[in-house]
């Protein structure tokens, strides 16, 4: 379809590519539309599948009987509840978001709330093969249909849910090859890596647990139940990245189902400009992931420093200046070549029975098992918070874990899952850390008031610097950052008063992260999704050449989602999808 208007598309200067407007597009098609294809059609796409074509259910609807998707079932009602917290539960469910905001809140499994399947695509491939993809693909290009790579639904940007879209579902694409040296295809053989080349579904624990037999690792995340797509497409950030850099600078190769159905590769020797974008460009947007090689590493000892201060009350009054106390201190953690994270805020009841105001802090160094070496390096800090701040208990431990696998079941990562929440957040380099730390305060004081949880990531270190920046899509803040600092927030399902509240409440919290770090920007796949001036904070100036290479590769715009390289074309208005310079 459209393959004479590609041609002279892709002849035409790349300044029309930039273009406002869409020839041949009209508003992508919905049930009901004249132009919605006819169930025989669907039935044609379902035969190509292999009979994997779904109308998926909602993940909550056995707990409504005022719907008619699947019988009410009290039982399997009470087992939706109960898992309704748990990652994997949402992971397993084809639609599911585990931020069910993004599916616009529209049936969830509690009594008193309305269901109905509004918020969820209308059809869903539920892939195994490349060829399920590509059919996928090619249908929605043809009849003109809203296309969702859904994978595990954990996006906090919304980018894995649609309604009246089809959905192709990458979760069951888990292949793993390990091999001992990896020379990208049509390369030099001389360029060889130990790599292990990763299915696009295949999730966090999973990899770990596989390579763990082989005495392997790779950069990844905490997140038990994250996925290879959506995580390396924006980036990919874990323990490791201090040391190794982030998960993009490991990638060797990729393969990809582009938008016109072709697959493809990119490495060091072909298709490079679709490798970079692949680096970092965001998911859903470039074509559809099949999978990434990454360099492999000798599972490493880890050996960690775990503190604790909790205060007797749910709002120490100096709970904010301990927070910039400590986040003053990354730089310094840096400099001794750790990795770590710092977890807590006021009212927390993690540590506690009672609430109160309360944070952990975990700091590593890789390739040893020296635990009096980590506690020397962190006595200064405990013994300025135990003078300082002596509202605070503190008690600080010391692990050695002799490999990855054992450092991660104390490390891993499975909250969050099942409830409404937005999360502002900022790279942070090491000058604004310590140069003005009335700015740092002045953030930290509006997060504490103001925010759910603060997490703080080190980042920063040699991996991350001294990595080819120029070969990634990241945002180049990435290249200067020592902290990733984050906050969240929650909120009651369908209050439209409580939301407006917490978009406030981000919208504040932003400002002054932004007045500390304002050429840093932000890790796309855990920023604010209300910030008017994203193409910036996720991407600084690499948005240019990522929006050149999308309108080479996806010049219809097949993929398109709100938050992602070259959205400008079209909007979405009651979950309509229609080009920007159209009145229907
Ligand atoms: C509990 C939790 C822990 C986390 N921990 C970390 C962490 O330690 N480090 C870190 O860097 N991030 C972390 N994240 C953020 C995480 O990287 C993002 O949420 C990411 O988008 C998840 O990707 P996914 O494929 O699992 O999710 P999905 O929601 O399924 O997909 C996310 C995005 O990627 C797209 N996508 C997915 N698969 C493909 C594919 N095969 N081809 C093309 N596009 C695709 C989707 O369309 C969507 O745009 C965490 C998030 C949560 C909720
Ligand atoms: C697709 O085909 C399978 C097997 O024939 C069938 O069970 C399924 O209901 C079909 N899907 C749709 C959406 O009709
Ligand atoms: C949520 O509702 C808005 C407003 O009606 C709509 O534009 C959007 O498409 C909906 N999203 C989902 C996932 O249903
Ligand atoms: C999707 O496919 C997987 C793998 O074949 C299968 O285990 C699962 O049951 C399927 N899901 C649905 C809802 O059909
Ligand atoms: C992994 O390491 C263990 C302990 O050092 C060793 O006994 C085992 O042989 C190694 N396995 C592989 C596959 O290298
Ligand atoms: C940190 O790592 C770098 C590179 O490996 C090394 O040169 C430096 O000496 C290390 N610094 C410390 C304090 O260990
Ligand atoms: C403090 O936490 C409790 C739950 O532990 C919650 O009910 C309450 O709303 C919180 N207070 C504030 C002001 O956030
Ligand atoms: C909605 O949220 C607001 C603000 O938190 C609260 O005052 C109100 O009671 C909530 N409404 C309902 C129906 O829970
Ligand atoms: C139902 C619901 O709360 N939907 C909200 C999810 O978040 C987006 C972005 O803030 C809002 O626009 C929706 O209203």
């Amino acid at each position: 379809m459209h393959s004479s208007f590609l041609s002279t598309y892709l002849l035409t200067s790349s300044f029309v590519f930039l273009a406002a407007s869409i020839p041949t597009r009209s508003c992508k098609a919905i049930p009901g539309d004249p132009d919605w294809p006819l169930d025989a059609a669907w039935a044609n796409l379902n035969k190509t599948v292999s009979g994997r074509l779904i109308r998926p259910v909602p993940p909550g609807a056995v707990c409504h009987r005022d719907q008619s998707f699947t019988p009410y079932d009290a039982g399997k009602c009470s087992a939706v509840q109960a898992a309704w917290t748990d990652w994997n539960f949402h992971t397993a469910d084809l639609v599911s978001t585990g931020k069910p905001n993004w599916s616009n809140d529209t049936c969830l499994p509690f009594e008193g709330y309305p269901c109905d399947a509004a918020g969820y695509p209308t059809y869903v491939i539920n892939a195994t093969t490349t060829a399920h993809v590509q059919a996928g693909i090619l249908f929605a290009n043809t009849y003109n249909l809203r296309l969702v790579i859904h994978s595990t639904g954990h996006d906090l940007l919304g980018r894995s849910n649609a309604p009246n879209s089809l959905s192709v579902n990458t979760h069951h694409l888990k292949t793993l090859t390990v091999h001992d040296s990896f020379t990208p295809r049509e390369c030099d053989p001389s360029n060889q890596h130990p790599a292990v080349t990763l299915g696009a579904g295949s999730q966090m624990a999973g990899v770990y647990s596989a390579l763990a037999e082989h005495n392997l690792t790779i950069v990844g995340g905490t997140g038990e139940t994250v996925s290879l797509g959506g995580y390396i497409s924006g980036g990919g950030y874990g323990v490791l990245t201090p040391w190794l850099g982030l998960a993009v600078d490991q990638v060797l190769e990729v393969e990809v189902a582009l938008p016109n159905g072709l697959v493809v590769v990119g490495n060091a020797c072909q298709n490079q400009d679709l490798l970079w974008a692949a680096r970092g460009g965001g998911g859903s947007t470039f074509g559809v992931l099949l999978s990434a090689t990454v360099k492999s590493y000798p599972s490493p000892e880890i050996v960690s420093v775990s503190f604790i201060a909790v205060a007797s009350s749910p709002y120490s009054p100096s709970t904010a200046s301990l927070v910039a106390y400590l986040l003053s201190q990354f730089p310094y953690f840096a400099s001794h070549n750790m990795s770590g994270a710092l977890f807590g805020g006021p009212n927390q009841t993690v540590f506690t029975a009672n609430p109160a105001s309360a944070f952990s802090l975990g700091l590593d160094l890789m390739d040893s098992q020296d635990e009096g070496r980590v506690r020397d390096i962190f006595r200064p800090v405990e013994d300025h918070v135990r003078r300082q701040f002596p509202e605070f208990f503190v008690s600080v431990s010391t692990t050695a874990s002799p490999s990855w696998i054992e450092y991660y079941q104390t490390h891993k990562d499975n909250t969050g899952a099942g409830r409404d929440e937005l999360i502002t957040s900022r790279l942070i380099g090491g000058k604004a850390l310590t140069a003005d730390t009335g700015a740092l305060q002045h953030a930290v004081d509006v997060l504490v008031e103001k925010g759910d949880l603060i997490i703080g990531t080190l980042v920063g270190g040699v991996g991350l610097f001294n990595a080819d920046g120029a070969a990634t899509s990241v945002q180049p803040g990435w290249r200067t950052a020592i902290l990733h600092l984050i906050t969240t927030k929650t909120w009651p399902p369908l209050n439209q008063t409580a939301l407006d509240i917490v978009k406030t409440d981000i919208e504040e919290m932003t400002i002054p992260l932004r007045a500390l770090a304002p050429d840093t920007g932000a890790y796309i796949n855990e920023a604010s999704a209300l910030d008017p001036d994203w193409r910036r904070l996720y991407w600084g100036d690499n948005y240019k050449r990522l929006l050149e290479i999308k309108r080479t590769i996806d010049p219809t715009d097949v993929f398109w989602c709100p938050l992602c390289v070259g959205n400008e074309r079209w909007q979405e208005i009651n979950g309509r999808v229609c080009p920007v310079d159209c009145r229907k």
